[in-house]
């Protein structure tokens, strides 16, 4: 099978090829996340250069992200463990002004997959959610991602707005997304930054052991 199939049909935006390749894919029992990392993720960045020079517009990541999602909903139910006690539990969201959710949705799943409970709030969420979702239970994680620079500051703000509500000292805060770095999330005052989807479940793990000693 050739997998650049569904490399190529993510970046043309050709959703029914995308199931069709990933469908079989993991009939022959290919690794989901070999699938999202060798594949999935380079088309999207792809399709980021070609917007970035203008060989792309909106409608194009539009359709791409549909074709993305498509595969990605056949893949998610593969990455999300049942059944088992959850680690801790966790708020994710895509802060208010963005609405870029790939990354986001591909972060829960593979936290939900890692063992923790995991409360989406979607995208656009605004600090006083993150703080309202945050208060609900004691030791909960906020993990936030952030995928334009002018909204990554928005991560800054519910950090203040959590102490603000007096409970910073009880909730432990992680981010990630494009345009996030270790040196930002140190800046902010955030506990924890990946890069990625895996290395984020690593970092929440981390989180919850310094917590919980
Ligand atoms: Co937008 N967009 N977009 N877009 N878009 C980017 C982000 C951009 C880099 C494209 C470019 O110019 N090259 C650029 C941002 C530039 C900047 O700020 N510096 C951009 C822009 C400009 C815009 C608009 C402003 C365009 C316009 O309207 N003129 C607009 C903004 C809308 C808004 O949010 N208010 C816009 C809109 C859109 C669409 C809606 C059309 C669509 C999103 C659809 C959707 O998400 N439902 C879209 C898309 C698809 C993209 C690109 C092409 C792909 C994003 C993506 O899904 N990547 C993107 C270019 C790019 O990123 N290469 C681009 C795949 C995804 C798996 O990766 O989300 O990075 P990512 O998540 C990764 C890591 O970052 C990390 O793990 C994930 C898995 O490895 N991660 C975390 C993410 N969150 C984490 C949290 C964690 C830990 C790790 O802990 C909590």
């Amino acid at each position: 099978m050739d997998l650049s199939e569904l490399y190529q049909a993510i970046v043309t935006g050709n959703a029914k090829k995308a199931e069709e390749v990933t469908k079989a894919a993991l009939a022959e029992n290919v690794d989901p996340m070999e699938l999202v990392q060798k594949y999935m993720i380079p088309a999207m960045d792809e399709v980021g250069k070609r917007f970035e020079c203008n060989e792309y517009f909106v409608p194009e990541l539009l359709i791409a992200a549909r074709a993305m999602k498509t595969s990605l909903e056949l893949i998610t139910p593969l990455l999300v463990s049942r059944g088992a006690k959850p680690l801790g539990r966790i708020v994710i969201g895509t802060v208010q002004g963005d609405l870029h959710d790939i990354g986001k949705n591909l972060v829960a799943s593979m936290l939900e997959g890692g063992g923790f409970q995991v409360i989406d709030l979607g995208v656009d969420v605004p600090p006083e959610r993150f703080v309202e979702a945050a208060r609900e239970q004691e030791g909960t994680i906020v993990a936030m991602s952030a995928l334009l620079t002018t909204t990554m500051v928005m991560m800054e703000k519910v950090i203040k707005a959590l102490e603000e509500a007096g409970i910073r000292d009880r909730t432990k805060v992680m981010v990630g997304g494009a345009p996030i770095t270790q040196q930002y999330a140190d800046q902010i005052g955030a506990d924890g930054y990946s890069d990625n989807a895996s290395g984020a479940v690593a970092v929440a793990r981390k989180l919850v052991a310094v917590t919980a000693s």
